[in-house]
């Protein structure tokens, strides 16, 4: 593929980069922390959206130089942010279940200087379909560093509710899908949407909803319980310059 070999060139020549979206608390609507979300702009192909090229990242392993890569950009980047304000990034099951990935973790966070406190790895429910095992150990090696996890797209897996006895998610960040259906009077959105707060809450972890982009979605959403809110509303994934830029006008 055209694409495919694009992409192996597309580190070295500089054409990745981070976008930051904000994740704010749902009731102070401070901002708490940035999601990295990663960018290709092809010198040949021209922009092209994550949704095309993580999936052929991860079918030939791309995606571990690339997300070692975006683990050492996001903890640069956000130690020039307050230091209340943290930065998650997306850790595709391919990165999680190479051997060294809590090392590479290790690196990001020693060459950037930042606190490990200030790091959330974001997985999917897809990691405990290869092996939950591996998964876990991996996962418990850098929460043990301090950072948090956070499962990410949560309720469009193939989701097994037995793991959230055995991986201390900080976070279950609640799909788009049930935040728009809630948004337009769907009565089992609103229904599974109180179910996974009151089933965080009692599992001692937080609730983020995704895809929030109105002031009615975002009461709605404070009003249903959830600890924080990402979405166009509150702001687009933007430039790192752009996220630095929202602290300066805010205080
Ligand atoms: O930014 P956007 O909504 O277009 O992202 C589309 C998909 O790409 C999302 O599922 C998101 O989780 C994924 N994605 C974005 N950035 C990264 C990244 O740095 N690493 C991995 N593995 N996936 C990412
Ligand atoms: O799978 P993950 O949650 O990592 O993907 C995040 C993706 O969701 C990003 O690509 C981002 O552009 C997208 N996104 C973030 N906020 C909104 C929103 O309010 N509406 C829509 N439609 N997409 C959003
Ligand atoms: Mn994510
Ligand atoms: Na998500």
């Amino acid at each position: 593929r055209q694409l495919e070999f694009a992409l192996r060139q597309a580190l070295e020549k500089s054409e990745i980069e981070l976008v930051y979206q904000p994740v704010v608390d749902s009731r102070t609507e401070a901002v708490v922390s940035f999601e990295a979300l990663v960018r290709w702009n092809s010198a040949h192909h021209g922009p092209v959206s994550p949704g095309k090229f993580v999936p052929i990242a991860e079918d030939t392993r791309l995606i571990v130089p690339i997300g070692t890569w975006v683990l050492e950009q996001a903890c640069r980047e956000a130690t020039r942010w307050p230091e209340h304000v943290r930065v998650a990034v997306n850790v595709s099951p391919e990165q999680l279940f190479e051997p060294d990935f809590a090392s590479a973790v290790v690196r990001a966070l020693t060459a950037s200087g930042l606190d490990a406190r200030r790091l959330e790895l974001e997985v999917t429910e897809s990691i405990f379909l290869r092996d939950p095992s591996v998964a876990r150990a991996s996962l418990e090696q850098v929460m043990a560093l301090g950072c948090t996890v956070a499962l990410d797209d949560f309720g469009i897996g193939y989701s097994s509710l037995g793991y959230l006895r055995k991986i201390s998610f900080s976070t279950i960040k609640v799909d788009r899908s049930f935040v728009q259906g809630a948004a337009q009077n769907s009565a089992e959105s609103l229904a599974i949407i109180r179910a996974v707060v009151a089933m965080a809450d009692s599992l001692e972890m937080t609730t983020t909803a995704e895809g929030v982009e109105s002031a009615e979605e975002a009461e709605l959403i404070r009003k249903l319980g959830c600890t924080k809110i990402q979405g166009y509303y509150f702001g687009r994934p933007m430039q790192a310059d752009d996220a630095l830029k929202l602290f300066r006008r805010r205080r």
